[in-house]
């Protein structure tokens, strides 16, 4: 039976009807394993304890807000420009004009992918052992168009351009030319971290608030429906985007939950915290830079490519990460760009200067005490907390970041703060949303 049985049966002939009455059981049966194993804690209650697909409509999301995030159209900026003018000075914005090219701007469509992958297992979720939960194409398309729940079940799956049966999906898209030069190219492949990720889900689910792992920046290229984003700056203590415990009880860490009750109080006290909002639209790519907070709720069945990176300038921040959380890869990798990359030789030969020369603790003193990014390992946290301690070009403000100066992406920065924070994200395998933790 074709597209996952979502012909209204009256459309159906008689045999058709037969099998979708065979079929469907036997999808959602696989589907409630699948949700069984990733969430739990959720087993009483149910996935839709709340109501909220009966209750919450999207459309507002999508259109009662303006997009206050600049594009830029990816076939006019130049890689230099991009560098200088977002890259470098870590800000947010949205590509277009590149994914028209795509093969999967015309392959990725439910249908075709549901018959071209029907059979193959995709992750939707991590079981208390943090082994990967997965569903099969055909299974978690009918879910996805059929499912009720307040955060659906979301295919993430981070091996599928490792699997031989998947790995064709390599070929439908095309890393855009800003993000090519990925640094952590020359981690072996036994030690890299998972880094592109297949991504969809219907309406509802999405990716809570969270910083990005390892200090990487990311692109994702959407192909189908809308997602739409708040990405706050780095600087912002994790204590302002949380939900308040009491309210979130089922879902803390859920995309839907910070929409319905982190989103509305951010919009009323903007001088606090500021930040960017947009509905992104199939064909266009956002870049988040490294260390921006960003929360995605998907507002129709979207699908999606995403992948992190770490390029000459966001070096300094991926070091600084890795260095910290994965201290045996750290030295392999930097032994690898010694001997590879002359370019990225200087931007680490100044990064171990200024360690050494304890320039971090010079700054340290400069850290907001507001912070509260330096207190706990919340859950929602990707890869630590907010980054507090004034060393980014991010301002308070995204005004003050709009009208950063202009420096060149690889004129030296000063001071690099290495400071050591306390409370980094502990990264517990079975709270934490960030990539590291979707790995395959
Ligand atoms: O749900 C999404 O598409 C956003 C994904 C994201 O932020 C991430 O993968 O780190
Ligand atoms: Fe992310």
């Amino acid at each position: 039976m074709s597209s996952a049985g979502r012909e209204r049966s009256a459309d159906l002939l008689p045999k058709q009807r037969a099998a979708q009455r065979l079929w469907l059981p036997r999808a959602w049966r696989r589907a409630q394993n699948a949700k069984k194993a990733a969430r739990p804690e959720l087993d009483n209650v149910g996935w839709s304890v709340h109501g909220l697909a009966y209750i919450v409509d999207m459309e507002p999301l999508a259109t009662r807000y303006p997009d206050n995030i600049g594009r830029i159209d990816g076939r006019v900026v130049s890689h230099a420009e991009f560098a200088e003018r977002y890259e470098w000075p870590r800000k947010p914005t949205i590509i277009t004009g590149l994914i028209d090219n795509w093969r999967a701007s015309h392959k990725w469509d439910f249908d075709r992918l549901e018959r071209k992958y029907r059979n193959q297992l995709f992750k939707c979720g991590e079981d208390d052992s943090g082994c990967s939960v997965k569903l099969k194409m055909k299974y978690y398309m009918t879910y996805m168009f059929k499912n009720y729940d307040d955060s659906p079940l979301c295919i993430f799956d981070g091996s599928f351009g490792e699997r031989h049966k998947t790995k064709r999906l390599l070929d439908d898209y095309v890393v855009p030319p800003y993000f090519q030069d990925d640094l952590f190219s020359y981690v072996s492949s036994k030690r890299r971290p998972p880094y592109r990720w297949f991504v969809m889900g219907p309406a509802r689910s999405g990716t809570g608030i969270h910083i990005d792992p390892l200090g990487t920046s990311a692109w994702n290229g959407l192909v189908k429906g809308r997602k739409k984003w708040v990405l706050i700056p780095p600087n912002v203590p994790k204590a302002l985007l949380k939900p308040p415990s009491e309210i979130s009880k089922y879902h803390p860490d859920e995309a839907i939950t910070w929409f319905l009750n982190v989103y509305p109080k951010l919009h009323l006290e903007t001088n606090k915290v500021p930040f960017y909002e947009c509905v992104q639209h199939p064909g266009e790519i956002m870049f988040v830079p490294s260390g921006w907070w960003h929360v995605v709720i998907n507002l129709d069945n979207t699908i999606a490519v995403t992948q992190n990176f770490c390029s000459l300038n966001n070096l300094e921040y991926v070091w600084r990460k890795t260095k910290r959380s994965r201290p045996k890869m750290f030295r392999q990798w930097i032994e690898q760009l010694r001997s590879h990359r002359p370019d990225a030789v200087r931007v680490l030969d100044r990064l171990q200067f200024n360690e050494e020369s304890g320039r971090e603790h010079s700054s340290s003193s400069n850290e907001s005490s507001s912070s509260s990014s330096s207190s706990d390992s919340d859950s929602s946290s990707s890869d630590s907390d907010s980054e507090s301690d004034s060393d980014e070009n991010v301002g308070h403000g995204l005004n003050k970041n709009e009208s950063q100066s202009k420096k060149s992406p690889t004129a030296p920065r000063d001071p690099v703060v290495t400071r050591k924070r306390r409370g980094d994200c502990s990264h517990d395998e079975s709270e934490c949303l960030c990539k590291l933790h979707r790995s395959p």
